[in-house]
């Protein structure tokens, strides 16, 4: 209910319980401020925002103070004026602000406070202590000399990103801001979010490398999407248009992904778009076996015409394509419509297949539909998170932030169940260390718990699902005692898991790899499942099953048909219904059987039956198991073609090099973890003779002989939306500032923040009894540990886009998480260079000596080509999501 109020004569309406400067801000009145910021409140610190208020004496802060009804507030006179210079003047005075050098020139608040009330030269002179700069962190620069002692950094680092670096430290003139102890940035316990720099109203605090790149008012801004993970942050691209360099990346403030929050990859991890090893023409093997440059025309005509020899002489099923988690929509789109129209095939499939096939499988068998079932505004509804299997501030940074603001200033608590301990153990009320692998065991003894206690939700159950007496049997020998020897957590706290988890009202479970990454991953997917509809949370905000989807596009490329066995909207190929209205749309017979997956098409090629492949933006020599038998796939095969941004480790192996324009080169759509739908847009010019990567793929359609006639991007979302049910109501032009949450099936819908309201996609949901496994190998004499492997903060998959990143390499490099106990048995000593062995191969790489990780487990990032953790997997499969267990291996660790 709107009430009424009057600022400066003007009459204005407002939602009760907002501030003044809340509502002039609504109605684009402007009250000078320099501690207020939308995000971080009031802070009542720095005056500026006097106003006057008739029937009050003296003047009061638009900041604290709430609007009323027929409230007649006035934002301007002498006195007020008088008021706010003198305040200005104070704070230009105790400091060293040089604007004419400065950084924040024309993005400074002070500055604009000062141009406001026409201050030209500081009416006063204060001695006080100065600050020297604090150039220490990679990213960072703190330069005091300039702080206005808001404020506004420290609650952003508190309270927003629930860091806790920053603080206030020493009293009135000496006070000021410190990074945990008063220590240098650079060694404090600071991730480099750039949060607080973001948000310091004035520039005490900037971004290390873009200092002196040109400031606000020089450059061009253009909003698109954060290149690496399925987050899927917004962000605005900052570019020096004469010479086509990102130089600045920020987030966008109110967006509902993350609300202007970024972290240190996707703010500085930008220097690959420009990279001088950027592949800027077609390259093709040439006879004596190099790779040199070679015109489009030679290249596609290559490519063409080995493509149609092999289909002739072998059969379309002798091809296949990998589409890519790091392309949009309409490129994936157009890449499955190659594969199967142009060649003939469903060999299809990405880089999910490594990731979140079981939770595709898993889910769909379960609910009906493979998504994550909640929206990342609803964490705060959820009075207890369960995070299992997810690194979520090293691999999904900014949800993790919004889960830390529920634990720290809401209502939610925290467990988290991983063998390694985290950072959100941190924020955990129950930290249990479990044994890789150990998952179904875990869920089964929660879920006895529950059953035993009568924690379940009855009605639900017999309303909404099927399998519960089948569900029962299987975890009724799952007592805490036979748990606690199966997985290593102890019986009692198995039982407070239970406890705290099955006596909540709305509860929430995140996971990722930790559980998908298992010959097991289906059964530990349906395990969650079990677990979420014995407990009602599922159709309900705050609840839910959420897997957090890995890359950029990766829940696009799944969405879009890039795998094996269906069609955009997951339109199963096997369908007769479906296979007849594409193949009416595309005029084209299509192939009805399902087609191959990632490893099995990498074994048929290691046995010759499959003769081509075509890989667009993805390097399985990095981040596929047991890589010394995939190096001899690949050269086993007739012909590899590789589309990429860089001459990667696969690219080098391949007969022809594609040159892709990157992400910040094209416009297009996206979609994140929380099937949100959000448009790309393109913002510097491509290197060289790169192309967007649909127009290659229709330039080689057209080369083979077909009519593809696209213009841009733009036609090939407009038949997405044709042939997509779920996408129907997704156009561009519909997708303002945040975006469309499928299914969206009309025009008028508006979108699905959750799924399974009421009723599940496939009508009842599923339970199922699921029995315990053990992984494929297991320790033994010989390879007495157990290697898992996973991501770190600071690094991306194979690092083709972060380690083109100066910062971003010295802040993390390879290395060997062992045990202290394990380190003392084999006379290990932090940072000495190790060898780790399994079956398949051996690295060398730094121990990293550490309490983190439990007794007789090893932990190794897989980002590094100089020590591939995958030489070590084991390529063992799920037998229904055909994932590697890349997160459980036998491996032997020794002294150099
Ligand atoms: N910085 C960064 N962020 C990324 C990526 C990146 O490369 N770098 N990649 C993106 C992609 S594609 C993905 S898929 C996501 C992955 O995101 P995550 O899955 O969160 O990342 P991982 O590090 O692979 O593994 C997650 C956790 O699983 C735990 N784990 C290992 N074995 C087991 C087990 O048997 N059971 C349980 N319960 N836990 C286990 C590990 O200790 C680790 O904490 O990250 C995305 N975000
Ligand atoms: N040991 C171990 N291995 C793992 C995992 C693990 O946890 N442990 N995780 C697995 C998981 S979850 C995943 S998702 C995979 C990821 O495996 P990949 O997808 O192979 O890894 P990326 O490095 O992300 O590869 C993306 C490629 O796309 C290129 N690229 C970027 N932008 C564009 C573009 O616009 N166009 C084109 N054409 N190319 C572009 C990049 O340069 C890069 O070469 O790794 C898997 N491997
Ligand atoms: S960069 Fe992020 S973590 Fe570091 S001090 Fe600033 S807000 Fe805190
Ligand atoms: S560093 Fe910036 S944000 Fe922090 S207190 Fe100083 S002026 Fe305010
Ligand atoms: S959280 Fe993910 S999407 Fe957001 S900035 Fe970091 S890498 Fe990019
Ligand atoms: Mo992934």
């Amino acid at each position: 209910m709107s009430v009424k109020m009057i600022i400066n004569d003007q009459e204005v309406l407002f939602e009760p319980g907002k501030t003044i400067i809340e509502v002039a801000r609504e109605n684009k009145i402007y009250i000078p401020s320099l501690c207020y910021h939308p995000k971080t409140g009031a802070l009542g610190k720095c005056r500026v925002c006097a106003v006057e208020v008739q029937g009050k004496s003296g003047l009061q802060m638009a900041c604290t103070t709430l609007a009323a009804e027929n409230m007649v507030v006035n934002t301007d006179s002498g006195e007020i004026r008088a008021t706010r210079k003198m305040v200005v003047n104070l704070l230009l005075a105790n400091g060293q602000h040089n604007c004419l050098s400065c950084e924040a020139n024309g993005e400074c608040e002070l500055q604009d406070a000062a141009y406001y009330l026409g201050i030209e030269i500081p009416e006063y002179a204060i001695d006080a202590p100065v600050s020297d700069m604090d150039a220490s962190s990679e990213m960072i620069v703190l330069d005091l000399r300039k702080c206005i002692q808001c404020g506004r950094c420290i609650q952003a680092d508190n309270c927003i990103v629930v860091q806790d670096v920053l603080g206030f430290a020493y009293r009135s003139l000496a006070t000021k801001v410190i990074c945990d102890h008063n220590i240098p940035m650079g060694e404090s316990s600071c991730v480099q979010c750039g949060e607080c720099s973001q948000i310091c109203p004035v520039g005490a605090i900037l971004d290390k490398k873009s200092l002196g790149k040109g400031r606000r008012y020089e450059l061009k801004q253009v909003d698109t999407i954060c290149p690496y993970c399925g987050v899927g942050c917004q962000i605005t691209v900052h570019i020096n248009e004469r010479t086509n360099d990102i130089v600045k990346i920020t987030g966008v403030e109110g967006s509902p992904v993350n609300d202007g929050m970024l972290c240190v990859k996707g703010r500085y991890g930008y220097e690959f778009v420009n990279s001088p090893e950027r592949l800027t023409a077609p390259l093709i093997r040439d006879t004596d076996g190099v790779l040199r440059e070679a015109t489009w025309d030679d290249a596609l005509k290559l490519i063409a015409e080995t493509f149609t020899r092999i289909k002739q002489e072998h059969g379309p099923d002798a091809l296949a394509g990998l589409c890519s988690a790091k392309v949009t929509n309409e490129e994936n789109f157009a890449f499955q419509k190659f594969m199967r129209r142009e060649i003939g095939t469903n060999n299809i499939d990405h880089c999910a297949r490594l990731c979140h096939s079981s939770t595709v499988t898993g889910l769909a068998a379960s609910f009906g539909s493979g998504a994550m079932t909640n929206d990342i505004a609803g964490i705060k509804h959820a009075d207890v998170i369960l995070i299992i299997g997810s690194d979520t501030t090293a691999a999904h940074p900014v949800i993790a932030n919004r889960i830390k603001q529920s634990i720290r200033f809401g209502k939610s608590k925290l467990i988290v169940i991983d063998p390694k301990e985290i950072e959100m153990a941190k924020f955990a009320t129950i930290y249990a260390r479990q044994r890789c692998g150990s998952d179904v065991a875990v869920l089964n003894g929660i879920m006895r718990e529950i059953i035993v206690n009568n924690w379940h939700d009855h009605a639900y159950i017999a309303e909404r699902c099927e399998g519960f007496e089948d569900l029962k049997k299987a975890v009724e020998e799952f007592t805490p005692e036979k748990v606690e020897q199966l997985s290593g957590i102890p019986a009692a706290q198995l039982r407070e898991i239970a406890a705290m988890f099955g006596k909540a009202d709305t509860a929430a479970v995140f996971y990722a790899m930790g559980l998908t990454q298992h010959t097991t991953g289906v059964d530990n997917v349906r395990s969650i499942a079990n677990l979420q509809m014995l407990c009602g949370n599922i159709g309900k905000d705050g609840g839910g099953v959420n897997p957090l989807r890995g890359q950029s596009n990766v829940q696009g490329a799944c969405d879009m048909g890039g795998l094996p066995n269906v069609f955009s909207g997951y339109q199963p190929v096997a369908d007769e219904k479906a296979n007849a209205k594409f193949s009416a749309a595309w005029q084209r017979e299509l192939p009805k059987q399902p087609g191959l997956t990632l490893i099995e098409m990498l074994n048929a090629a290691a046995q010759g039956t499959l003769k081509a492949l075509y890989i667009m933006g993805e390097n399985p020599m990095i981040s596929d198991p047991d890589l010394n038998h995939l190096e001899h796939a690949l050269e086993t095969l007739d012909f590899l073609v590789v589309q990429d941004i860089f001459l990667t480790e696969t690219a080098l192996l391949a007969d022809v090099v594609l040159p892709a324009a990157s992400y910040a080169e094209k416009d297009g759509t996206i979609t994140n973890t929380e099937r949100r739908v959000q448009r790309m847009r393109k913002a510097v010019k491509s290197p060289g003779q790169a192309k967007e990567d649909w127009v290659i793929i229709q330039e080689i359609a057209n080369a083979m002989g077909a009519d593809w006639k696209y213009q841009s991007a733009h036609d090939i979302a407009e038949e997405v939306r044709q042939l997509t049910p779920s996408y129907g109501g997704i156009s561009w032009e519909r997708l303002g500032a945040n975006g469309l949450q499928w299914p969206c099936p009309t025009f008028e819908h508006p979108g699905t923040p959750y799924l399974h309201k009421g009723t599940f996609a496939r009508g009842k949901g599923v339970m199922v009894g699921i029995a315990f496994k053990e992984p494929a190998e297991l320790p033994d004499a010989e390879y007495p540990l157990v290697l898992t492997t996973g991501r770190v903060l600071q690094h991306f998959h194979t690092g083709t886009m972060t380690r083109k990143t100066a910062g971003l390499n010295n802040l993390a490099g390879p290395m060997v998480m062992i045990s202290v106990e394990d380190a003392e048995a084999l006379g290990i000593n932090n940072s000495e260079l190790i060898q780790v062995s399994s079956r398949r191969g051996t690295i060398k790489a730094p121990a990293f000596v550490t309490r983190q990780i439990g007794k007789g487990t090893v932990y190794i990032p897989f980002h590094y080509h100089e020590a591939a953790a995958n030489i070590l997997t084991n390529a063992a499969l799920d037998p229904i999501a055909k994932i590697p267990e890349f997160k459980a291996c036998a491996v032997r660790v020794s002294k150099m």
